[in-house]
Parts: C-alpha cells; structure tokens; sequence
C-alpha cells in the first residue's frame, strides 16, 4: 500500500478538521491511504504579533503575504527546491496552470504533496521563485485564500487512490467514460412530477443501456463542452440561433 503523504500550509488550520473526518476523505485517511498534516503559517512567523502579511511595494490595496515565513515553513516541510526535495510543492493560485482531471492524476501519482494556501493579495513573488515547484488554479473566479481549492486538490486525488473508491489501481480518470460529461441519472419512482425514466434504464438490457449512457453523454459533452472533445466551442462558427444549446 502506497500511501500518498499531503502537508497543508495555511493560515487557517481549523478550516480542514470536518472535511479531513468526512466521506470520501475521511475514509481515504482512516484507512492510511491517504496521510493528511495540516500546518499553521503563523508558527514560522519572526515576532510576538506573528506577523506573515506586510504592504505591498509600489502600493495598491490589501497586503501581500511576506515571504520569511513561507520559505521557512516551505523549506521545513519539503526541503530546498531542487532534486533533493521531499515533496512536490503546489502554490493554488488564480495565476498558475487550470486544473483538470489529468492533473489530478499526475498529483496522485506523487509520494508527497505540500499544498500552500495563499490569502490576502497573494505571496510575495520570491516564495514562488524560491519554493514553489507548480502553480495551479481551481479555476477563472476569485476566492478568499487557496484553501477551498486546496480541498478539492486533496478530495480529487484522494478518490483517484488505489483502494478508495474499491479503485483497483488505474480505474479512474482512465477509465471508459472519461473525458466526457456524464449523462442524466435516475432513481425511484419511475415516474415523478410527470416526469418518467427512460425506458431503456428499466429495461434490463445491460448492452442497450450503456449505448444509451454513452450517446448521451457524448451529446451531452457536444453541446455544453465541445473543448473536451477537441472541438471548437460555441460563437466560433455564423448562427441564427446562437449557442446550439438548444439545437437538436
Ligand atoms: N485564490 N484557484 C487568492 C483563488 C484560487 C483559484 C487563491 C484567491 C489564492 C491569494 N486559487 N488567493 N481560483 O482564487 O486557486
């Protein structure tokens, strides 16, 4: 059992204890294969007010997160950048690299992360140089501080490890479906608010109904998100009627 070692950098520990107890991640933890420390900036700062933010250069609002503390702190959890390090050290930023479910996957193949959560305006540049190995982002919208984002790091590859999910070893991202959108799903009754299942789910036809599943999720993914398809979006091409999205 290879147990993927996670060390979180951020300000705000008490924010990680129900989600780190809870579900999917919660049983990833209590069964070892995921390990989870979560770390306090504030015990690497230098003075008595544990001081890890001061004013930006050049002015402009808010305060930028000094970077004595967070390399200190990096460097204690992960060693010095270089090929030597002990982890591989993610800043998650609105400027760093989109995350998608092939990063994910190249994250859980990893021994040991370290996640650094930013808050304020950001870190001062030279943390990044200094000990950052990735920059990645959850996606184009502003949050508070990197720790939601860091969250959903730990959630998405905690699933992807072998004996999570009764994963085998490579299920997962690689499996048949993926990079699709998936298609409708329904549960009892069969028929609610005059809505009724599609036949072919009731049916027992397990071929008929994976062909359905998977038209349906390719339709799905043509019309909302022909990217992962490989295929140019809406408002690439002249139409009367728009997006598409409504087109059969
Ligand atoms: N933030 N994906 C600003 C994000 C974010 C994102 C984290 C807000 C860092 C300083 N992080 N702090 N989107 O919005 O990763």
């Amino acid at each position: 059992m290879a147990t993927l070692r996670i060390d979180v950098l951020t300000l705000f520990p008490e924010l990680f204890g129900p989600f780190l107890r809870t579900s999917v991640v919660g049983r990833a933890v209590e069964a070892g294969l995921v390990e989870v420390a979560v770390h306090d900036l504030r015990d690497w700062a230098h003075d008595r007010h544990r001081t890890v933010d001061d004013t930006p250069y050049g002015g402009g609002p808010g305060m930028v997160m000094k970077p004595e503390p967070l390399v200190e702190a990096i460097e204690a959890l992960a060693g010095a950048r270089g090929p030597g390090r002990s982890a591989h050290v993610v800043l998650l930023s609105p400027q760093g690299a989109r995350l998608d479910q092939a990063g994910l996957a190249r994250l859980a193949g990893r021994k040991r992360l370290l996640l650094v959560c930013g808050r304020y305006e950001g870190v001062d540049q030279r943390v990044i140089d200094l000990g950052i190995d990735e920059e990645l982002s959850i996606g184009d919208y502003v949050l508070a501080g990197g720790e939601v984002p860091a969250m959903a790091v730990i959630e998405g590859v905690a699933r992807l490890e072998p004996g999570v999910l009764g994963n085998p070893a490579s299920a997962g991202s690689e499996s048949f479906q993926a990079g699709l959108l998936e298609g409708p799903q329904y549960t009892r009754p069969p028929v609610f608010g005059g809505l009724a299942v599609p036949d072919v789910l009731r049916s027992g036809d397990h071929a008929a109904v994976a062909e359905w599943r998977a038209r349906r999720a390719r339709e799905l993914t043509r019309r909302r998100r022909p990217d992962l398809l490989g295929e140019a979006g809406p408002g690439s091409e002249e139409s009367a009627s728009g997006s598409g999205e409504d087109e059969s």
